[in-house]
């Protein structure tokens, strides 16, 4: 099997009947061009589809995610229009092959934001709005069992997103200290500040953006951005309900049936 193609087939499938796949490294070697080509394939399929990019995701940036999925790095992966969730929306399982949700802290972009040399500051002058957002997250690989190519390939397991209803100016608050309790049918399930993203969301960020520049890309004036898991992310399943609570970004709710 070569070139993205078929695995990105595989993924796409996997998505179509929502069933989840071994990962594509069982079956022959997957380095990380390879990977980050199947990324763009699927991607391009789902804007091929009817689809619009509106953002990109980080994953992995916290030691708590990096701990749950035994991956010791960041990546990123894409988000598309069809994958973001009202406020309110009920969502349903049966959408998702086994989806996960965790609490994330978004950057809405004012400006184009590329280049090799771009910090948090960089990234936080380019900052329209941030907002606390809930990452609904669906990993195409059965049991979440992947290395980390293979979860590059699968688009960072980017499935929903659902954007707060409270806008900050970034200037406005130190992101680090933004303190989220996550909650799953009325329950404290974890706990995590802002800083547990890389010290600061604004430099997850950066690091994305540096990191896209070595491949010739970047982000857009429009854009949003999820900095990653600030915990660990939460199972859910029909009947449940998740609520982050998070200080100064307000709170956010969903529902699952
Ligand atoms: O948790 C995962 O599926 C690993 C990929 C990163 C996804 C994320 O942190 O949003
Ligand atoms: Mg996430």
């Amino acid at each position: 099997m070569t070139g993205p193609g078929p695995f990105a087939e595989k993924l796409l499938a996997a998505v179509r009947d929502r069933t989840g796949i071994a990962p594509l490294s069982d079956e022959q070697e997957l380095d990380e061009p390879t990977a980050l080509e199947v990324q763009d394939a699927v991607v391009q399929a789902r804007i091929d589809g009817g689809a619009r990019l509106v953002g990109a995701k980080l994953g992995l940036t916290s030691r708590a995610k990096q701990v749950q999925m035994k991956v010791d790095r960041p990546l990123y992966g894409w988000l598309t229009d069809d994958m973001q969730i009202d406020t309110g929306q009920t969502v349903v399982c049966g959408d998702y092959i086994q989806p996960r949700v965790e609490p994330e802290i978004a950057f809405l972009l004012g400006r184009d934001l590329e280049g090799p040399h771009i910090t948090a500051s960089h990234v936080l002058a380019a900052t329209e709005a941030c907002f606390g957002a809930l990452d609904v997250l669906d990993s195409r690989y059965a049991g979440y069992r992947f290395t980390f190519n293979d979860v590059v390939a699968d688009n960072a397991s980017s499935a929903g997103f659902i954007l707060g209803g409270t806008a900050i100016d970034p200037y406005g608050i130190d992101l680090r200290l933004t303190g989220c309790v996550l909650e799953k049918n009325g329950e404290l399930a974890h706990t995590a500040a802002g800083a547990s993203v890389m010290g600061h969301p604004a430099a997850a960020v950066a690091w994305l953006v540096r990191t896209l520049a070595a491949r010739g890309k970047g982000l857009e004036a429009g854009h949003v951005v999820m900095a990653g898991g600030m915990t660990e992310a939460v199972a859910v399943a029909p009947g449940d309900t998740v609520v982050a609570r998070f200080d100064r970004l307000g709170s956010l709710e969903v529902a699952f049936r």
